[in-house]
């Protein structure tokens, strides 16, 4: 970034995403460069809003949900260690207040959300003024699914070439698609017994599946894209559940196993089978988490509602 001196409180606010072909795995840990590229829809419904500021002297304050958050925290160092790209000098520290209006780390990916939404606010506090692919570049450090939350609607991630990842940030896909529903399935919201940093680590490792994944990963990212760009739901579907199972497959196949599921959560997915079989178009993704993400359209909304009345309705382009 081109300006070291802060200039005024910065603000910034940003949407979860779903992946619908996922990122799992690094080729470079300290630049979280992916082995594939992944695409995602933003929930502009759910996210995260910051506020940052700088003071001259003193340590990083950092505020989550109004509470604030002791320095040992991980979250903390976590931030701290990414804010070390962009302070104007070492004695000083930022002031960042967040506000999550997702569960934090509860396989709605608030990291996403979050360190986009950060960006944002140091674009605004140093007065930046950076493009797009710029600021996702930026997110991806802090958080590689943060490079698709720059954008509402639909985003694919790059994977990019190049050994410094300066080609490997999220682009938006040029395409609305009103009827587009997502529906949250919550089986469970408590903490997630492996962060997605360490099991993507623990499955490249020790996972002799995985290297199917990548060249899988990409397969179903061009199937996906083209289907968005068709509205094409049934294939969008049917490639996206089928990524996620894939994904999952290689987490448990890994050695010690990684296995985010909960008996719910299969219970979940024979019912969306269920009702496919009785004909409502309906799939499901799920990412590092017990918690299910129905895709469908709007049509089949009040066949759902009555099936799984606990489901809740998002729409990505409301
Ligand atoms: C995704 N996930 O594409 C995949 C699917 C979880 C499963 O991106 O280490 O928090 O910060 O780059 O982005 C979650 O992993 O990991 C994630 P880091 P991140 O949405």
């Amino acid at each position: 970034p081109p300006n070291h001196t802060p200039v005024k409180t910065g603000y910034g606010q940003a949407p979860v995403n779903i992946a619908l072909s996922k990122y799992w795995g690094k080729r470079d840990v300290a630049l979280n460069l992916p082995t594939n590229g992944s695409l995602s829809i933003s929930l502009p419904e759910l996210g995260t809003e910051t506020r940052l500021s700088w003071h001259e002297t003193g340590p990083d304050k950092i505020t989550l949900n109004n509470e604030e958050m002791a320095p040992e925290a991980p979250f903390v160092k976590r931030l701290s260690r990414f804010l070390n790209f962009f302070r104007p000098d070492a004695n000083g520290g930022f002031d960042v207040e967040t506000l999550n209006t997702v569960p934090t780390a509860a396989g709605l990916a608030s990291s996403a959300s979050g360190y986009a939404a950060l960006v944002k606010a140091l674009d605004d506090c140093f007065q930046w003024q950076l493009a797009p692919r710029e600021l996702s570049l930026l997110a991806r450090l802090g958080s590689g699914s943060a490079s698709r939350s720059l954008y509402d609607g639909f985003a694919l991630w790059h994977k990019g070439e190049r050994a410094d990842g300066l080609d490997s940030y999220a682009e938006k896909i040029d395409q609305t698609w009103p009827e587009f529903c997502i529906g949250l399935l919550e089986i469970d919201t408590s903490t997630k017994p492996i962060g997605s940093t360490q099991g993507m680590q623990q499955t490249v490792n020790h996972c002799e599946l995985y290297q199917a994944w990548p060249e899988k990963a990409e397969q179903d990212l061009a199937t996906i894209h083209r289907a968005i760009l068709d509205k094409d739901f049934q294939t969008l579907g049917a490639t996206a559940e089928n990524n996620a199972l894939a994904m999952h497959a290689t987490m448990i196949a890994t050695w010690p196993p990684i296995l985010y599921w909960q008996p719910e959560s299969v219970a979940a997915m024979h019912r969306v089978w269920q009702l496919r079989q009785e004909g409502v178009t309906v799939y499901f993704t799920m990412d590092a988490g017990p918690n299910l993400k129905l895709l469908f359209l709007e049509t089949e909304t009040p066949a759902l509602m009555r099936a799984l009345p606990e489901m809740k309705c998002l729409k990505p382009f409301a």
